[in-house]
């Protein structure tokens, strides 16, 4: 099933009567459009002091793009085994939670609101990112993926395939995860459920092979996924908690026999715990819409929380995905890097700017801070 946004008939001539620009919630969060910024992995943290946030120019970053109704932080690892790319946050020290708290109030003392994306890589990593540890994963099967490590470009290692007791410590980093992002002053989190990522890998079976209870039937795969989300409901409230899916993407060398089967089990069972929010990457993440394999409408039409989509949106498109019901929030992610006033533009019908993808994880404030805002 593709992803075709149905088309808006009439002409509506005023901006503030446009659902995008109007406040609304997102789960239990109020915002005041319905503009997200989507997660984006910028490695800018101070590796050297512990993979901790919360420089000026990270400030700064964050702070300028608090026109977003929301903004989700960048993918932040629960532990150090969740680690898969060179000086990304993480939110399991104090000194990381210190350092989030300096973005977060920022964020709001700007006028808008931030939540934490909660994120462990599994197998996409390597030992000389994560300070030793194996990467870990539902199975040992290697992806066809590199890591980028100082010393440069190394493949990725066969996984440790987790025992069910391992399993249920990393559910608690999640946990632990979600109850350090409200103690460093976030309004919620997001779930990295997509991409290809640990959640992912339980949920997909290009990467679970396991014949326990975490593997199989698409209620096993999702067994993981449900019990990360039931710890991080218990610990900071239904209403608080989102989660990203992307369930044909084929990022991070992963896929599944049947997307429809096992993600149309979990929206289901998302569902019954009334979390608030799904963020839906509709077809190839930052690629091809059009990849068959999921029914995005009946995903939208059976959630019961708020539906927000992404991946490769225009103007024109986020427009017509609100005024048709297609979706309740739409985020941007590559548009925010070159464009830190993107609700401003997206209201005047302004030209956007083009990022360059050469400093999009280059250390330093050159293409982060540096992009200009309109000058109106
Ligand atoms: C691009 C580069 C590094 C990480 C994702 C967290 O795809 C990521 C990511 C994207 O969700």
């Amino acid at each position: 099933m593709n992803s075709p946004i149905p088309h808006l008939n009439e002409q509506i001539n005023n901006v503030d009567d446009l659902k995008l620009f109007q406040p609304g919630k997102i789960g239990s969060i109020e915002v005041k459009n319905r503009v997200v910024m989507a997660p984006l992995t910028r490695c800018r943290s101070d590796e050297a002091a512990g993979d901790i946030p919360g420089s000026e120019m990270n400030i700064e970053y964050y702070k300028q793009r608090a026109n977003a109704g929301l903004i989700i932080s960048e993918g932040t690892q629960v532990a150090p085994a969740g680690k898969g790319y060179m000086a990304t946050p993480g939110i399991y020290s104090e000194a990381q939670v210190q350092g989030w708290k300096s973005i977060t109030e920022a964020v709001h003392s700007a006028g808008s609101k931030i939540i934490a994306q909660i994120w462990h890589v599994g197998r996409i990593t390597h030992p000389e990112l994560t300070g030793g540890l194996s990467p870990i994963a539902p199975s040992a099967i290697k992806p066809n993926v590199v890591a980028y490590t100082h010393n440069g470009k190394v493949d990725v290692p066969v996984p440790h395939a987790l025992t069910v007791e391992e399993i249920k410590v990393v559910v608690n980093e999640y946990r632990q995860g979600a109850a350090n992002a409200i103690k460093a002053g976030f309004d919620g989190v997001e779930i990295h459920g997509a991409n290809g990522y640990l959640i992912d890998q339980f949920l997909r079976d290009g990467a679970n092979h396991r014949t326990d209870e975490y593997g199989g039937s698409a209620e096993n795969r999702a067994r993981f996924a449900l019990e990360v989300i039931d710890a991080v409901v218990a610990e900071i409230g239904a209403g608080k908690v989102g989660i990203r899916l992307s369930p044909v993407t084929p990022f991070n060398d992963l896929g599944d026999s049947n997307p429809q089967a096992v993600f149309g089990y979990l929206i289901e069972q998302l569902n019954q715990r009334g979390i608030g929010f799904i963020h839906m990457i509709e077809g190839s993440t930052g690629g091809d819409r059009n990849v068959p394999g999921f029914d995005y409408a009946w995903a939208r039409n059976t959630f019961k929380g708020t539906y927000v989509v992404n991946n490769g949106y225009t103007r024109e498109m986020a427009i017509n995905a609100l005024e048709t019901g297609w979706a309740d929030a739409v985020s941007f992610g590559r548009a925010y890097i070159a464009n830190p006033d993107l609700v401003p533009r997206l209201k005047l019908n302004a030209p956007l700017a083009e990022g360059n993808p050469q400093t999009y994880y280059a250390p330093g404030p050159e293409g982060y801070i540096d992009y200009p805002s309109l000058d109106v």
